[in-house]
């Protein structure tokens, strides 16, 4: 059977200029490939189907584009892929243009987000046939199987005789080796390293992708929802699989991995044998990894420093204690010192450090503590994000006790804590200290790290305009600004914080608003592109 998936995201989003094309042609894209439909790809075709992926992050496949292909070959599923809330409303349109054209093509969603919200995502989108939940890859031969009679196939919510139908639960699968490595060879794109979240800098012009090694995370950190997703548990490779792939990757030119595991540090005698197996099997690839503070593997690190481990990012957080207690990271200032002077002392180049800023019950001296934690340690990059509550998490749970959401009609919006928590500092002052604090924060480490300092700049300067690097530096020694700068927009290389604003107002809208801005947004794009061709076609007239 023919299938086509599609991995929405804001378009435009992460796409180079199309002058940065590969040499093999391909278009080059900053960020992360889409590794969940290149993993179900993979498994489609080792079945005997014939699978077709659009990744959003190409300019050159819109909504329209990929609907006219669709109209074309008539696959027999189309499935749309998508991580959070939110790309949710993109998602959405993306399923009503479909519908629209072709009332009998089958529509599926699978991904975190859908599948924490299933029978709502159900009942807000009529139009999607199926929302897969959880683990895809059997999931969707299973689908295959019974399109027009699902009863059977587990983990699946769709609609009976106008009546929601929460199919149950399929075993959680742990034996992960016996899935191939996902397709990379089928989209006509050619990643690049960015460092990922909030600082897209671009670190490295090598071929780039991203492995996963293993699934989930057992901790109860309140504000993340991977425990609910994986029930709580922790699945992986085999080390020998893992290996594999590396070997396979370097066969096919790759240069840079980043493991989009959520817990990579939890196994020290997994991650010790892949180390070995890296440098056994005469492994060049510098990879990336992320991990929690307390981890037990951290004798480790100088196996991985010499294993190319070249990027280790820890959820830090917050420098006050009674904040990390407050969100449930159950780790301590002390391991939190331990684990990154470990790292730097192991050799790793890029020890990374995520902290949250506007936190419940935060202090403006509770911020001002992350900040001067930051300084302190040996990070050679950090990144200060907003909090947010998804649905499903503990977070949501208490905010729901306590009236400050409403499960039935915002479990589809993207909340700052600060815009709806009172015990939250209010967004301009988080804002204000976050400025002040990035000024201190970059001051400090330019007198006590600048050769730390220096070699990164230098790095950024390899592949960034110089403007773009200045503005990174003085951006929090500037006022305040409004919206995405141009360097911002053209580069990417600071915080696109006003693209995600937008993306996360997006989430607030009400389905008959989001159809509406869509469409604008539609005819906006069309008209633009209209004028462009006319531009383009007026010289080439006036010569002939
Ligand atoms: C890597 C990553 C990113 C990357 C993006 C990667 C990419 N491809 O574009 C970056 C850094 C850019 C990113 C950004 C963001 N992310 Co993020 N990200 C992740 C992370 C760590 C891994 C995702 C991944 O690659 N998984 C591996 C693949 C194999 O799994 P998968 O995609 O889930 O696919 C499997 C199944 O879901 C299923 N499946 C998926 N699609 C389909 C479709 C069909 C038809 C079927 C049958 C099955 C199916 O089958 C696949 C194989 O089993 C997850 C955490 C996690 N473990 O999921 C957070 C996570 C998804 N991100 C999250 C968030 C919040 C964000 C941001 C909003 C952060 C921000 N404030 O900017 C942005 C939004 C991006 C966007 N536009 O959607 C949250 C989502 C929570 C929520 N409810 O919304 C998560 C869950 C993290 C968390 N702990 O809370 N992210």
């Amino acid at each position: 059977m023919l299938v086509f998936l599609i991995h929405v995201r804001d378009p435009q989003f992460y796409a180079l200029p199309a002058k940065t094309r590969a040499k093999n042609g391909n278009i080059r894209v900053m960020g992360f490939p889409p590794i969940g439909i290149m993993s179900l790809s993979a498994v489609l075709k080792r079945a005997g189907h014939e699978c077709v992926m659009f990744d959003q992050a190409n300019p050159e496949t819109p909504n329209d584009v990929i609907i006219e292909e669709m109209t074309s070959r008539q696959p027999a599923l189309v499935g749309l892929s998508f991580l959070s809330t939110t790309s949710y409303p993109y998602a959405k349109l993306l399923a009503r243009q479909i519908r629209a054209v072709n009332p009998t093509v089958k529509l599926a969603f699978g991904g975190v987000f859908a599948t924490l919200n299933a029978p709502l995502v159900k009942l807000q989108c009529p139009e999607v046939d199926f929302v897969c939940r959880g683990d895809g890859e059997q999931l969707i031969l299973d689908l295959l199987e019974c399109l027009d009679d699902p009863e059977g196939v587990a983990s699946l919510t769709w609609a009976k005789d106008g009546q929601v139908m929460n199919n149950p639960n399929r075993t959680m699968e742990r034996h992960l080796d016996q899935w191939p490595f996902p397709d990379r060879e089928s989209l006509p794109l050619d990643f690049i390293e960015s460092m990922p979240l909030d600082v897209p800098a671009v670190l490295s012009m090598e071929r780039f992708t991203t492995m996963q090694t293993s699934r989930g995370c057992p901790w109860p950190c309140v504000f993340c929802d991977i425990p609910i997703f994986n029930e709580g548990k922790w699945r992986a490779r085999s080390p020998q699989h893992v290996v594999e792939e590396f070997k396979y990757l370097q066969a096919l030119g790759y240069g840079s991995v980043y493991f989009v595991d959520d817990h990579f540090l939890l196994q020290p005698k997994r991650i010790d044998a892949i180390c070995k197996g890296i440098n056994e099997n005469g492994i060049a690839i510098q990879w990336g990894c992320e991990g929690r503070v307390d981890s037990v593997a951290q004798h480790l690190f100088p196996a991985m420093a010499k294993a190319h481990c070249r990027t280790l990012m820890f959820g830090i957080e917050s420098g006050s204690q009674k904040i990390l207690d407050r969100l449930k990271k159950e780790q301590t200032l002390a391991e939190v010192e331990t684990a990154v002077t470990n790292a730097k002392q192991a050799g790793i180049e890029i020890v990374h450090g995520f902290f949250t800023v506007g936190n419940p019950d935060e202090t403006v001296e509770d911020m001002q503590a992350t900040f001067d934690l930051a300084s302190k340690l040996p990070l050679d990059t950090f990144g200060f994000n907003r909090l947010c509550v998804y649905r499903g998490t503990p977070l949501w749970h208490e905010y729901v006790k306590r009236g400050l959401v409403n499960e039935a009609t915002d479990w589809y919006k993207y909340f700052k804590c600060s815009e709806i928590d009172p015990t939250c500092l209010p967004g301009e002052v988080i804002n204000d200290v976050r400025r002040a604090g990035l000024r201190r924060l970059i001051l400090y480490k330019l007198r006590h790290y600048p050769m730390q300092t220096f070699r990164l700049l230098k790095r950024f300067l390899r592949y960034m305009p110089v403007r773009d690097v200045v503005y990174l530096i003085i951006k929090p020694f500037l006022g305040k600004t409004k919206g995405a700068t141009k360097a911002e927009v053209m580069s990417r290389a600071v915080e696109h914080g006003a693209m995600k604003d937008a993306a996360a107002e997006l989430t607030q809208l009400t389905d008959e608003a989001l159809d509406h801005v869509m469409q604008e947004s539609i005819a906006e794009r069309r008209r633009i592109q209209q004028e462009a061709e006319g531009l383009r076609e007026s010289p080439m007239a006036s010569g002939r």
